[in-house]
C-alpha cells in the first residue's frame, strides 16, 4: 500500500476537500498539521506555504482538484471525476473553485469585525491550536491575522466586492441548490464526485466543530436531503480537525 500524507490546517477549506476525497475512497492517510507559523517544519520541501499538499510515496502535489484527479489515476475505483462526465464536472468545479470555496473567505476580507466574527476566529484558532499549539497572543490576534492574511488578500483582489455580503450569500445558495437540482448528486449525476465532496465538508464544519449553534443550510429541503445523501458515504467527522473538538453531530442534525 503506498504511503500517503495529506498536509494542512484543519481550517483551510482546500484541506477538507482534500480529506474527503480520501475518505470516499477508502484511502488509509496521514493528516499531518501544519503549523501555520512553521510551514517549513512540515511543508518546507515544497518551497512554499499552500495547503493542501498531496503526498504519495514521497511525491507531492498541491491544488485540490488535481488531487482528485491524481487519486483517480492511482486508485481508479470510486472514481472523483469520471470522465464520462468531464464537461458537467469541470463546469461545476469552475463555480466551486472561482465563486463558492473563495466566498467562504469573504467575511474576513469586508465583513462586520463585531464579537461574530471575533468569536468565531478564536474558536478556529482553538482547532488550529489543537493540533499544531499556538502561543496565546497568537491565537489572541487571530481575527485580526485572518484579516491581513496575504492569501484572503489576494483572493479580495477576484471577487466583486460591490455586491454586498448579504446579496452574494442569498446568491450563491441559490447557484447551489441549482447545481444540486434533482439530484442525488451534484450536477444531477448518480454517484458522488469530487464537486460533492468539494462542498460538503464546508457545509458542516462549522456546526460540527462549534463556530455556529444550527445547521442552517439544512433548513433548506433539498440541501437537507443531499447532505444526508453525501454524509453515507463519509466518516462521522469528515474533516480533518480533531475529534476532541467536534461539539455536533451531525445525524442529529439531519434526523
Ligand atoms: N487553489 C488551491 C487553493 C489553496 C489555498 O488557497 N490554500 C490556503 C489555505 S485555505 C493556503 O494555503 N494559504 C496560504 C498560502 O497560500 O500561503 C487549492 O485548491 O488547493
Amino acid at each position: 500500500m503506498p504511503q500517503i500524507k495529506l498536509y494542512g490546517y484543519a481550517t483551510s477549506p482546500y484541506v477538507r476537500k482534500t480529506g474527503c476525497f480520501l475518505y470516499y475512497k477508502g484511502i488509509d492517510f496521514t493528516h499531518v498539521p501544519v503549523n501555520p507559523l512553521k510551514p517549513n517544519a512540515t511543508i518546507g520541501h515544497t518551497n512554499g506555504t499552500q495547503v493542501p499538499v498531496l503526498e504519495v510515496d514521497g511525491e507531492w502535489r498541491r491544488e485540490s482538484s488535481d488531487h482528485a484527479r491524481w487519486l483517480d489515476e492511482l486508485f481508479p475505483e470510486k472514481p472523483l471525476y469520471p470522465l464520462e462526465h468531464k464537461e458537467k464536472i469541470d463546469e461545476i468545479d469552475r463555480w466551486i473553485s472561482g465563486t463558492y470555496l473563495t466566498s467562504l473567505f469573504r467575511v474576513a476580507i469586508d465583513g462586520p469585525f463585531d464579537r461574530q466574527f471575533i468569536s468565531r476566529a478564536w474558536r478556529l484558532a482553538a482547532i488550529v491550536n489543537a493540533d499544531t499549539p499556538l502561543p496565546l497572543p497568537v491565537r489572541l490576534i487571530w481575527p485580526l491575522g485572518l484579516r491581513r492574511a496575504k492569501f484572503i488578500q489576494h483572493m479580495a483582489q477576484h471577487m466583486d466586492l460591490t455586491e454586498s455580503f448579504e446579496d452574494m450569500q442569498v446568491r450563491i445558495f441559490s447557484e447551489l441548490v441549482a447545481h444540486i437540482g434533482d439530484g442525488p448528486y451534484m450536477g444531477g449525476l448518480d454517484q458522488p464526485t469530487m464537486l460533492d465532496f468539494a462542498v460538503f465538508p464546508q457545509m458542516v464544519f462549522g456546526y460540527l466543530f462549534g463556530l455556529q449553534e444550527s445547521l442552517i443550510a439544512a433548513m433548506d429541503p433539498t440541501v437537507k436531503a443531499w447532505l444526508k445523501r453525501v454524509s453515507d458515504h463519509l466518516p462521522e467527522n469528515p474533516t480533518l480537525a480533531a475529534d476532541k473538538m467536534q461539539v455536533h453531530s451531525l445525524a442529529e442534525a439531519l434526523a
